[in-house]
């Protein structure tokens, strides 16, 4: 079985299936969808409803507990960090990556929005992205690659 590499995490509508899909050469409009799914390259997308419902935690615990990356995606037109409560403290020996999507957006404060999310204890790597845009979405792609290719090293 493939091993894990990343999984998607964030509240309904960020963008994490249309990222999902770019990060697969997808770019046709993602189709709102509460399945979580698997790619070969052991990208995994989860629906937002694991994020945003408590009663959904424990989904959101076990579909994550494999990855030793998770990927925190948040829309740059909130203005508040989503995370749930206790989550970085649960993941603690994972490596958290945070994208910030839809800058593409009129009137987003993208640099606002990273600092706010800083304040709630993410840390760089922080991407900026435009799940439309091959340029912004292959930034990501290359730090995956990359990544993966110095923890097969470390192996
Ligand atoms: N403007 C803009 N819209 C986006 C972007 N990424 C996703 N969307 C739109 O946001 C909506 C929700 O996207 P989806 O990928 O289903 O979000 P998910 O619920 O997190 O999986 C869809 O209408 C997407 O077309 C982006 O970077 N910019
Ligand atoms: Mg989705």
């Amino acid at each position: 079985m493939l091993r894990q590499r990343y999984v998607l995490v964030g509240s309904v509508g960020v963008g994490k299936t249309s990222l999902f899909n770019a990060l697969n050469n997808d770019y046709s409009l993602a189709v709102k969808t509460q399945a979580v799914a698997f790619d070969e390259q052991g990208g995994v997308d989860t629906p937002g409803e694991f994020f945003n419902y408590p009663r959904l935690f424990g989904a959101l615990i076990s579909t994550t507990i494999e990855a030793d990356t998770i990927i925190y995606v948040h829309a740059a037109d909130d203005p508040l960090c989503r995370l749930p409560n206790g989550l970085l403290e649960i993941y603690r020996n994972k490596q958290i990556i945070t994208v910030i999507t839809k800058i593409d957006l009129p009137s987003v404060d993208v640099p606002a929005i990273k600092q706010m999310l800083m304040e709630h204890g993410l840390k760089e790597p922080i991407f900026e992205i435009c799940t439309q845009d091959s340029d912004s979405v292959q930034v990501l792609a290359d730090f995956l690659k990359q990544d993966e290719i110095s923890k097969r090293k470390k192996q």
